[in-house]
């Protein structure tokens, strides 16, 4: 059974929110991954003014930028997440918080295994279950009898988050933690102040106990307690907590750092900006005196529209966040594994095209890999990971663009064209600071056939490309290969086989003087 954000919150109405209290303060204490030559304050927020003009609003947009730690998050591409827990054990989806602990029983658990398999199929964070809806912990939380400590796997000295956290420290993964705050077995769910207490309590251990964490997953799903009273979350409390704890985290979904996509079938949209509107309300009773008060007036909440950002929406807000998106799906129909799906892993192809559709849409994708009740990663899903991350080397290893003479309609010493195409995402070319238009010309020492684009703004500076297209001299005459709209840390573009020895991308329309750091043409096939 597939079961959205978006069902959870129709189902159990749980997206009533209640923004915090403007006189709460937390700031970030991080560092902007930003440019700051250009003098501009270092913000991933802008406060639209009523008297601001169009053209105005446009220009603030582009001058939102990612934090370093939105910057670090989405160079990383390519995460896993991992379902694990009673659920497995059971074959559900949704456990009822009533389930025997002694069910979870794996026979071989085996944490170095999943390390390895996400390793080497090129992935860079895995995200764990250590508490799903059920509330059954996969830690020796001091806070539950409903955990790993009281049952007789390992005599009730297991603890699957630490190895699992260890495995990745060793293998040089990151690590994350999906913490529902939905708790089905908790009996002071429902009692607002006493369960986010204990939530708190339970991210606590989470966040002290398990070295460095970099993602902190959280979805909106809310219920009823055993008093019949609708639980309402304490975001802003969590959030202190994870800011104090483990400060280079970034908060996802009902947190103020990333964003859902809004679907659970692994596309990001055509379109995807990461600039978007009323993410925090304004606050006048505040003065926003600090580079990053998004924490203390974020609005918890899920994101969905078809659009988010474009110049008609971004119009109307009131204020501006660098809110990016992660795209999550599961390699099998369910989120935890059943045997019954083993047949029905994605395979490498269809991995492949997630990879173009999120990835390659300015998202980070969030692969849920399950493992089995072995504690495995099954054999058929890691043969098809393994497969996908081949093909992905092969369409990528060689970028036609190495060696070929680039040049472009606007060029600044220091920021020429050639370093599109020098591999190096920290350097980049940009157009002279009015030109909202401009041409790269590239032309090849030979022909050269290939079926792929790859574009990469700086979005250190922040993100700006509304319209390009890519032309080939192709029997005499410019022909348009492929357009698009947004672009963002990285858009991805299939197309029939081009054969030519000329090229230009054009940029037909940009918030800002465009910033390519990376450019890309490859050979699918
Ligand atoms: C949803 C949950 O209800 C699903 O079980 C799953 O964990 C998915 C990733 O998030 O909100």
């Amino acid at each position: 059974m597939r079961i959205s954000h978006f069902t959870v919150a129709l189902l159990l109405f749980t997206t009533i929110l209640h923004p915090p209290a403007c006189d709460q303060t937390v700031t970030r204490r991080v560092e902007s991954g930003q440019d700051m030559s250009a003098g501009q304050p270092v913000q991933n927020y802008a406060l639209i003014r009523q008297q601001d003009t169009p053209d105005e609003i446009i220009r603030k947009a582009a001058r939102v930028f990612p934090t370093g730690q939105q910057l670090a998050w989405q160079k990383d591409e390519f995460n896993a997440f991992i379902h694990f827990g009673l659920n497995t054990f059971t074959d559900r989806e949704w456990g009822n918080g009533t389930e025997d602990p002694a069910l979870f029983n794996p026979s071989d658990f085996n944490a170095r295994q999943w390390v390895g398999v996400i390793r080497d199929a090129g992935l860079k964070m895995l995200i764990l279950t250590a508490k799903h809806h059920d509330g059954f912990c996969l830690w020796p939380s001091q806070f539950t009898d409903y955990s790993v400590m009281h049952i007789s796997w390992k005599q009730g000295k297991g603890d699957v988050v630490g190895e699992v956290a260890s495995a990745c420290q060793e293998a040089g993964i990151k690590f994350g933690i999906y913490l529902s705050p939905w708790d089905r077995h908790e009996p002071t769910y429902g009692d607002s102040p006493r369960y986010n207490a204990y939530f708190r309590n339970q991210l606590r251990e989470l966040l002290t106990n398990y070295g460095e964490i970099s993602e902190v997953w959280f979805d909106g799903a809310c219920g009823e307690g055993p008093n019949g009273k609708r639980q309402e979350y304490d975001w802003l409390s969590y959030y202190r907590v994870i800011r104090e704890l483990q400060p280079n985290a970034v908060i996802f979904g009902m947190g103020p750092d990333v964003r859902w996509v809004g679907t659970e079938s692994g596309d990001g949209r055509e379109t995807e900006w990461s600039v978007i509107p009323d993410v925090i309300r304004t606050c006048d009773s505040i003065p926003l005196s600090g580079p990053f008060p998004v924490d203390s007036l974020f609005i918890p909440g899920d994101r969905i529209a078809k659009d988010l950002g474009s110049r008609e929406r971004i119009m109307k807000a009131k204020t501006l966040s660098w809110y990016p998106s992660e795209a999550d799906v599961s390699i099998r129909p369910g989120w935890f594994y059943h045997d019954d799906q083993d047949s029905l892993v994605k395979s490498p192809g269809q991995l492949v095209d997630l990879y173009f559709s999120s990835v390659g849409r300015n998202s980070v994708l969030l692969l849920n890999i399950p493992p089995d009740k072995r504690g495995w990663i099954h054999e058929v899903d890691v043969s098809n990971l393994l497969d996908m991350k081949k093909m992905l080397d092969r369409i990528f290893d060689t970028n036609l663009l190495t060696g070929a003479d680039i040049r472009a309609s606007h060029e600044i010493k220091g920021l020429e064209a050639f370093r599109v195409a020098d591999g190096d995402y920290d350097t980049f070319w940009t157009a002279d600071s009015s030109e909202t238009f401009a041409t790269i010309d590239i032309a090849f020492p030979q022909a050269a056939s290939f079926d792929v684009l790859m574009l990469q703004e700086n979005i250190r500076n922040g993100q700006r490309i509304e319209q390009f297209r890519l032309e080939a001299f192709i029997a005499d005459q410019w022909q348009t290969v492929c357009n698009g709209t947004t672009v963002g840390y990285k858009r991805l573009l299939r197309f029939d086989t081009v054969e030519t020895d000329r090229i230009r991308l054009v940029i037909s329309q940009s918030r800002l003087n465009p910033e390519l750091a990376e450019v890309g043409v490859y050979s699918s096939r």
